[in-house]
Order: structure tokens, then C-alpha cells, then sequence
């Protein structure tokens, strides 16, 4: 296989994609404009790879909006529900829904801020090859010259990542289905073997977390099969976001003819490799550059670690860690970066030339790359700017700077002050944002408009954000963040040690991206951010107003992050900076400070050994964070995506006063998780899910209190929407939050009534 990447970012170096599929989905433009704007990234996306000097290219690897999609729509596992459309439309309904029609649930992929659409299977789902994207595109490449190594999810993963559709029967699991899952596996495998096709990737990453022995005895069962099979390519299995553990051992027991391992996200890889001596028989293909961040590779010490993988395999390749998905497309096109920090970057063409050279030091030696070699012991050795006053401030930290008082105290002092009604009303923080507060954001940017029309704008945005509230009769108001881009782009901008990009964009779900900053150096505030604004919003109303600011976690989860010390640290020194930043919030008249962190379940390590670090250091993060305040003052938190099991101790651990969580679609399955661990504080179940623009009525959302009334007592529970309503639309959440205070008066009344 020689030099290669596992995968390729796919919506454009120019959002190509994206602007081709809002166009489609607008009406404005139909499936022929739409497809030969795909056509021509596929084909810019082969020959720049086969001109890097790539041995074997990557195949497959476009999709119009979710790889885990296009795998469902090829072995035709689609719901009734969107049976009966054109298979674009079906697709695309899948995707995003129609009226009346419901999309697939989009989730986290892995432990990236990449969203995949979750298929759904039944006991009736019968795999059948129903499309031939793989097939076509590896056409399209050989119609070019190049010929391509198709990349699909493998059928473990598939299977583990699926769900089973509503109505399933109990006991049914996904996994019951892989045996005719396999037999379409086979089938393509066999056509793609007749088409001349060498090499096919298998992507199994499910098995760099912990799998259970059926699990594992499944893993080895499918590649045992396919593996028998006489018309087929040769089979590469990518395990990466992490080591594959036992799996190792399952697959090296299998007749696939490679592996592919990710060496940078997890140091013990090496040794596990090394220890495994079936592997003499095979190919195993390196990720020793990092697939999923921006920093060089110390190309020096990943020809050492290739080398000395050698002898134990039967031919090595070397490759990313991962798709390189992750990262933005290419270092050239920015032109606003600081040099020093430049310098340091690698983007996805930058790394595809990486691991080009370091398979041409194995072949050659290391006298033919001595250039690019010497350069990366250079730049890689670069560290992050000090800052000796962070440095001070971190090492005078003591365990009291972490911890607030007891819950019991504080609570009855932020009762005396906010006097706030049981069942307490409010919103998570953003308000949708018009078309004119976008315009207002843009102009100052391009310096149309001046700092002091832009200010006079957003306050009048703020004053009619919370003069609505005041009429919703909303008890806790927000200021609506009309100011902010991003929650984490919006800080990153304000404080030193990160950069941000011009056209670092990274495919977030769909046609959606966003930019992550690169957290480079130590990071300080040079001056206070939101201070201004929530000073002004708390001006205009004699209602509390929340602080809005977003948690050292989710800043860390959503950048770039520096590699050259641990992220403890790093998360410390944004903890101290928005640490500064809630004490002037403090200060200047906040009754409550909301620290949002919607990623804390997202940096999860996929193996339980790595996880309780995390934790600790996540949660201490947070605490140092907000512990600085009186008892008086309330701190918020706000956590989104689900899946709260995993990390429901450290929401405890948090400490924060009040948090609130995702619950509309799980039907407050959380608050019992909640309660079952004697969770004593207080939570905000989201009653309402705006993830959808269908608008709730109160009897909904009063069932639904209803249901965590009876879970957790009434003073204890504050009633608010699931998430953010950036993303709406006005004529959506004005009915919906007025609906929501109905309900809150019919619950209180209610629980008064039964006491
Ligand atoms: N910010 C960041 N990461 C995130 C979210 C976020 N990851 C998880 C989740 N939220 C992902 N959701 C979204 C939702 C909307 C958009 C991106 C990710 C989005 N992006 C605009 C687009 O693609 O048109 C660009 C926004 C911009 O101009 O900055 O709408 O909230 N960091
Ligand atoms: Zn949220």
C-alpha cells in the first residue's frame, strides 16, 4: 500500500459542497448542477492525492452529507417511512426530514465534533446492494487514471452504530443482523473484485472502545467470512480514534490482508503491535501522522517509530491516524496567520505531503528527505508561547480555589437574593438571529459599519430580546447573544493563545461547518468580554439576566489544542481566564453566570482505563472556573447531546448550582439517572425540543413536568427548552416559549396543590 490517508475532507476547500447543496435543497438549482459540483470535488480530490505522491488513494470517500447515510442507502437498510421516494429524495429525507416526515438522529461520531446519522434497523431489515455509489466512483477515478481503494464503514461498526427503529421488539439488538449484512458485503466485494478493484477498506473504529466478548467473537466471525471469500479485493481493517486492544489479536487471527492503526492517539499502540506476532503475515499500515489536529509531525520520530515496526510486519505502509475528515483542507489558503504559529501547521495537504515523506525515508533512506526532515525537527520543536504570568497564577493554584462552599448554603442565599418562584422559567441563552443582526456582525467585519452603530444595533437587539422575554413572562431573561458568531469561535477571538482560520472550515453534519480555533500558546483575557453587553441587557430589566460563557471543556473540545503539554493544563489556563471573566461578571451587578458545557460528554476517552482522568481533570476545569463567586451568586451550566449515562457522576462532580440538560427526546430519562445517583442539586430538564421546528403545545411540555415532578422536587426544578434557539425561527419560539410559561404555572399550581 506504500504511502496513503485512511480518508479526505469532502466539502470543498471552498465549501463547494455546501453551497451546491443549499442551493439544491433552496430549489434554485437541480440534481445536474448539484452532481457536477460533486463530480468535479471527487475528481480535484484524486488527482491532487495521486500528485502528492500517494501510493494508493483513498475511494468512496465523498458523500453528499453523512458516510453512515450512504452505507444504509447502499445496503438498503431505509425505513418504511421514506420508502416510495426517488432515492435522492429518500436520501435527502433521511437526512433532514420533510413535513411530516422525521429525519435520522444525528450523533457525535466517536469522540469528534463530527455528526453521523444514525440507521435505524428491525428484525424485518433485509440487506440488499441497492446502489453502486462505491462501485461508481471507483469508475469515475479509473475513468481518470487513478485507481482507488473504496473506503466504507466495516459491518460491526455499521451494526454497533445503528440503532433499532421504534417498534423494535425487546431484545432485538442491531448486531443480530450481521449475517446478512454480510452476505451484501459479499456481494460487493465480489463486484468490486470483478471491476479490478485491489484493495478495499474496511473502517472498524467501534473496536478502539471497550467491546464486549460477543462483540469481539463477532468481529472475528465477519472478517473470518469475508476474509474466505474467493472473488474479493484484498481487505485493509482501520481501527483509529484509539488502540484496538483485543480486537488487535481478533483480526490478526482473521485472513484480512491489513490493518490499519492509529499511533498517535494512544501511546500503547506501539507495543501492542509490536507484541503481535501474526502480523508478520500481514500488512499493517502506520497512522503515524495525526489525522484529527493541525500541529507538524516530528517526521524524525515517526521514521523511527515506522522503522522500527519493520521487522515486525509483513509490509508496511504509513498513513494518517484517521480520515483526515477533521482538519481544514490546506495551510496556503490562509493568510491572516501569525508566522511563528504558521510555521507549526499542517493542514490536509500539508499532512498528505507528511506521510509521503516519511514513506519515502523508509524506502530511501533518510538522506533522500534530509530537507524536509531537518525542517520538521525545526518547526516541531517551536513551542507555544509562555506566558510566565498564567505560568505563576497556575502554579500558586490550591484545592480551595475549586470549591464552593456547600449546595445547602448557597442555595438559601441565592433563594434570599433572586426570590424566584418554584419551577423557575428560562431559556439556555441564544435567541434566533435575524437576517439584520447577521448583516450588522458582517458589516462591521468588512468595515462597512463602525463600532458605535454596530454597538447601538446589537443593544437594540438585546432590548427587544428581553423585552419579549419580559412579556413571555419569562422569570430569568438572557440577552440573546445577537453578538456572538459561535460560542467558542466568539471566545477564541477575545483571548490570546488562540488563532483563529479564514477557511479552516470542517465538516460539523450536512452542509454545516465550523471553524475551530488553534489553541497555540498559553492562554490570558487581555480585557473583559461579555461584560459590557450583560451589563447593559441586566440595565434594562429589574428581572435577573444570566452571564453566558462557555466552559474550558467545551473550548478545548471544539479547538485545535496544543499537543505540547498536557491538556490539564491547558484546560486550567482557560478556566483562569473565564474565572477573570465571571468575577467582573460578579462584580458588576450578575446575579447568575451560565457556563455552558455542551461538549463535556464529547472528550469522553473511548476506553474506561483513560476515562476517570479525564474526568478529573475536566471537572477540576470547570470548578476552578466558577468557584471564585460568592455563595449568593448562582452558577448555571448547560449540557446538550444526549448520552448522559457515561458522565452523569461528573455532572454531579461539576457543582454547578442549577444545570440544565437535553431531556425533550429521551422523555426525562436523564432526571431518573439523576435521582438514582442522589443528585441534590438543582436541573432544568429541556421540555421542549427545538430541534425541530415543530412548535410544542403546553399540555406537552406540562406532561413532561409533570413526569419530573415526580422524580425530583418542585424547588429544584427549573423549566427551559433543551438547547439554544439560534437556530429557530422567531415564529417558532414565540408560541413555543409562551406554551412553556402556561405549562409552568399549570405545574406549580399543581404541585402547590399537592402539598
Ligand atoms: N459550535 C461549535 N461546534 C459545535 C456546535 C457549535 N459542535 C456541535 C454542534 N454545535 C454542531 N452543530 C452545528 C450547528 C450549526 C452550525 C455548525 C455546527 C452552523 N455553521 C454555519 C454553517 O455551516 O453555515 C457556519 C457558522 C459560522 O459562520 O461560524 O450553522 O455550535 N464550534
Ligand atoms: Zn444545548
Amino acid at each position: 500500500i506504500g504511502a496513503t490517508v485512511l480518508g479526505y475532507p469532502r466539502i470543498g476547500p471552498r465549501r463547494e459542497l455546501k453551497k451546491a447543496l443549499e442551493s439544491y435543497w433552496a430549489g434554485s438549482t437541480g440534481v445536474a448542477e448539484l452532481e457536477a459540483t460533486a463530480a468535479a470535488l471527487r475528481r480535484s480530490t484524486w488527482e491532487s492525492l495521486r500528485a502528492s505522491g500517494l501510493d494508493s488513494v483513498p475511494g468512496n470517500t465523498f458523500s453528499f452529507y453523512d458516510h453512515l447515510l450512504d452505507t444504509a442507502q447502499l445496503f438498503d437498510a431505509v425505513p418504511e417511512r421514506y420508502r416510495g421516494l426517488s432515492t435522492v429524495d429518500s436520501y435527502f429525507a433521511m437526512a433532514r426530514g420533510r413535513p411530516g416526515l422525521s429525519p435520522l438522529e444525528l450523533t457525535k461520531w466517536f469522540d469528534t465534533n463530527y455528526h453521523y446519522l444514525v440507521p435505524e434497523l428491525s428484525p424485518g431489515t433485509r440487506f440488499r446492494l441497492a446502489t453502486d455509489k462505491p462501485l461508481a466512483e471507483y469508475r469515475e477515478a479509473a475513468g481518470l487514471g487513478i485507481s482507488t481503494r473504496p473506503v466504507l464503514p466495516g459491518p460491526l461498526t455499521f451494526l454497533l452504530l445503528a440503532k433499532p427503529s421504534p417498534g423494535s421488539p425487546a431484545g432485538f439488538r442491531t448486531l443480530d443482523l450481521l449475517d446478512g449484512l454480510l452476505d451484501a458485503y459479499a456481494e460487493l466485494l465480489g463486484l468490486l473484485a470483478a471491476e479490478g478493484v485491489a484493495w478495499v477498506q474496511l473502517d472498524e473504529p467501534a473496536f478502539v472502545a471497550d467491546r464486549t466478548p460477543e462483540e469481539l467473537r463477532a468481529l472475528a466471525s465477519a472478517y473470518t467470512r469475508l476474509s474466505a471469500l474467493r472473488a474479493r479485493p484484498s481487505i485493509l481493517v482501520a481501527g483509529y480514534f484509539g488502540r484496538l486492544g483485543d480486537a488487535l489479536g481478533v483480526l490478526a487471527g482473521t485472513g484480512v490482508e491489513g490493518l490499519a492503526v492509529d499511533l498517535v492517539s494512544d501511546e500503547r499502540a506501539l507495543t501492542e503491535l509490536t507484541a503481535e506476532r501474526r502480523l508478520r503475515d500481514k500488512t499493517v499500515v502506520a497512522g503515524l501522522v495525526d489525522g484529527r489536529n493541525v500541529w507538524r509531525t516530528d517526521l524524525r520520530a515517526a521514521v523511527r517509530t515506522a522503522a522500527a515496526l519493520l521487522g515486525s510486519v509483513r509490509d508496511l505502509g504509513v498513513s494518517t491516524s484517521c480520515s483526515l475528515l477533521h482538519v481544514p483542507y490546506d495551510l496556503d489558503a490562509e493568510r491572516g496567520l501569525d508566522p511563528v504559529v504558521r510555521q507549526r501547521l499542517a493542514f490536509a495537504e500539508q499532512k498528505v505531503a507528511e506521510v509521503v515523506t516519511i514513506a519515502r525515508a523508509l524506502r530511501e533512506g533518510a538522506d533522500a528527505v534530509a530537507g524536509e526532515l531537518a525542517h520538521a525537527d525545526e518547526v516541531t520543536r517551536l513551542a507555544g508561547r509562555r506566558d510566565d504570568q498564567v505560568r505563576a497564577r497556575i502554579s500558586a493554584l490550591r484545592p480551595e480555589h475549586r470549591r464552593r462552599p456547600g449546595f445547602g448554603r448557597r442555595a438559601a442565599a441565592q433563594r434570599e437574593r433572586l426570590r424566584l418562584p418554584d419551577l423557575a422559567t428560562t431559556t439556555i441563552g441564544s435567541f434566533p438571529q435575524t437576517p439584520e443582526v447577521r448583516a450588522a456582525r458582517a458589516g462591521l467585519r468588512a468595515g462597512r459599519i463602525d463600532e458605535a452603530r454596530y454597538t447601538a444595533a446589537m443593544r437594540a437587539e438585546m432590548e427587544r430580546v428581553v423585552r419579549l422575554q419580559e412579556d413571555i413572562g419569562l422569570d430569568v431573561l438572557v440577552h440573546g447573544e445577537p453578538e456572538r458568531n459561535d460560542m467558542v469561535q466568539y471566545f477564541a477571538e477575545r483571548l490570546d493563545g488562540f488563532a483563529a482560520t479564514e477557511h479552516g472550515w470542517v465538516q460539523s453534519y450536512g452542509s454545516r461547518c465550523v471553524r475551530p480555533p488553534i489553541l497555540h500558546g498559553d492562554v490570558s483575557r487581555p480585557r473583559p468580554i461579555t461584560v459590557e453587553w450583560s451589563t447593559y441587557a441586566q440595565s434594562l430589566t429589574d428581572r435577573p439576566v444570566k452571564g453566558m460563557l462557555t466552559g474550558p471543556v467545551t473550548m478545548l473540545a471544539w479547538s485545535f489544542v496544543r499537543t505540547d503539554q498536557p491538556l490539564a493544563e491547558t484546560a486550567d489556563q482557560v478556566a483562569l481566564a473565564l474565572r477573570d471573566e465571571v468575577a467582573d461578571l460578579e462584580r458588576a451587578g450578575l446575579r447568575i453566570v451560565q457556563v455552558d458545557e455542551p461538549a463535556l460528554r464529547e472528550l469522553l476517552p473511548p476506553r474506561q482505563d483513560r476515562q476517570q482522568e479525564y474526568v478529573d481533570w475536566g471537572i477540576a476545569a470547570f470548578r476552578l472556573a466558577t468557584a471564585g463567586v460568592s455563595d449568593a451568586t448562582q452558577i448555571h451550566t448547560h449540557l446538550c447531546y444526549s448520552e448522559f449515562g457515561d458522565v452523569i457522576m461528573a455532572i454531579d462532580a461539576l457543582d454547578a448550582d442549577v444545570t440544565s440538560l437535553e431531556a425533550a427526546r429521551s422523555n426525562m430519562e436523564v432526571l431518573r439517572d439523576l435521582a438514582a445517583i442522589g443528585f441534590g442539586r438543582a436541573v432544568g430538564p429541556g421540555v421542549y425540543d427545538i430541534h425541530s421546528p415543530r412548535v410544542p403545545d403546553s399540555e406537552e411540555m406540562r406532561k413532561a413536568l409533570a413526569a419530573a415532578v415526580a422524580v425530583l422536587p418542585a424547588e429544584r426544578l427549573w423549566v427551559n427548552p433543551d438547547c439554544g434557539l439560534k437556530t429557530r425561527r422567531y415564529p417558532e419560539i414565540e408560541p413555543a416559549l409562551r406554551a412553556l410559561v402556561e405549562a409552568a404555572h399549570a405545574a406549580r399550581q399543581e404541585s402547590a396543590s399537592a402539598s
